[in-house]
């Protein structure tokens, strides 16, 4: 369970603080419109998730560039924005990190809805679910509503590990009886036999089960998409994983926006409803350090 912390808090006061810094510093405005009048095609929802700001790996400019050509009604930030994990760490917060506020900020100002969704590295600011931070709407969970009429879940997904480490324990359980799986196999298809049923394999089919539950990335999609459906949902939106995807699982749609340290993509919704996975091709800086981001633990 989480408590507000005093850190949390001197956290946030110092990442808005730089981010008014940079602000003035920039003053950009100017040129901004100029970029803005270009008119690029509007779309009606933006879900962009695990930008991890703050740390090395944080592909900023190429995200920029992205904003600057996806303008839209609604912004959703899924969560993992500013990485409080490695600032509270370390404290790197370059230009280009302020630039990414302040475009957000501004997409606010200009009338953007915007909504922010906190993932796990980012939790501090759970504890001001339902507040207004300069026209962005903190918000635990979202649910969007797309033009032809579908609820979408919105949600982080952090809240998915422990299941998914549930389901990890019951796989290695199960891998310690597929020995015996085997054994019972033999007997049961000989009773199938007697019966005059066709050969059906018991091991194969646990030996299936198995590996697929020890896929994570498996898990969590199903995991994520199962709860979206009980939900009433007819799909979900959702990050995390670093995984950018789209596809029906069970009749519910599931789409994971991906991140902005690896894949650079985001779920852009069209004026009619449609959804699309966008995997930006703009050019990459290589400023970033492209190590495993399940090692540098951002996941
Ligand atoms: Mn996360």
């Amino acid at each position: 369970m989480h408590t507000p912390s005093a850190s949390g808090a001197i956290l946030t006061a110092r990442a808005a603080l730089a981010a008014a810094e940079g602000g003035l510093r920039a003053a950009e405005s100017d040129q901004e419109d100029a970029a803005d009048r270009h008119e690029a095609p509007r779309y009606r929802a933006v879900f962009i998730s695990d930008l991890h700001l703050g740390t090395p790996g944080c592909q900023a400019r190429a995200l920029l560039e992205f904003l600057r050509e996806h303008p839209s009604d609604s912004l959703y930030l899924v969560g993992d924005i500013i990485d409080g994990w490695q600032l509270r760490r370390r404290w790197f917060w370059p230009q280009a990190h302020n630039d990414v506020v302040q475009k957000v900020l501004r997409r606010a100002r200009k009338g953007c809805r915007v909504i922010f969704v906190p993932g796990n590295h980012d939790e501090f600011a759970r504890q001001f679910d339902g507040h207004h931070f300069g026209g962005i709407e903190v918000r635990k969970e979202a649910v969007h509503l797309t033009a032809d009429g579908r609820r979408l879940w919105v949600i982080h997904g952090d809240h998915f590990d422990g299941v998914i480490q549930c389901a990890r324990w019951l796989a290695y359980l199960g891998d310690n009886l597929y020995e015996f799986s085997l054994r019972l196999n033999r007997h049961l298809n000989s009773w199938r036999a007697r019966l005059g049923l066709p050969y059906w394999s018991l091991s194969q089919y646990l030996k299936h089960r198995v590996k697929s539950a020890l896929n994570y990335v498996t898990d969590f999609e199903r995991a994520v998409a199962a709860e979206a459906r009980h939900r009433g949902y007819q799909g979900v939106v959702c990050g995390h994983i670093h995984r950018p995807e789209m596809r029906s699982i069970d009749g519910t749609l599931y789409c994971n926006d991906g991140d902005w340290v690896e894949s650079l993509s985001a779920l852009v919704e069209h004026a009619d409803g449609r959804l699309e996975l966008v995997h930006w091709q703009g050019q990459v800086h290589p400023a970033a350090v492209q190590t495993s981001v399940r090692e540098a633990g951002m996941v």
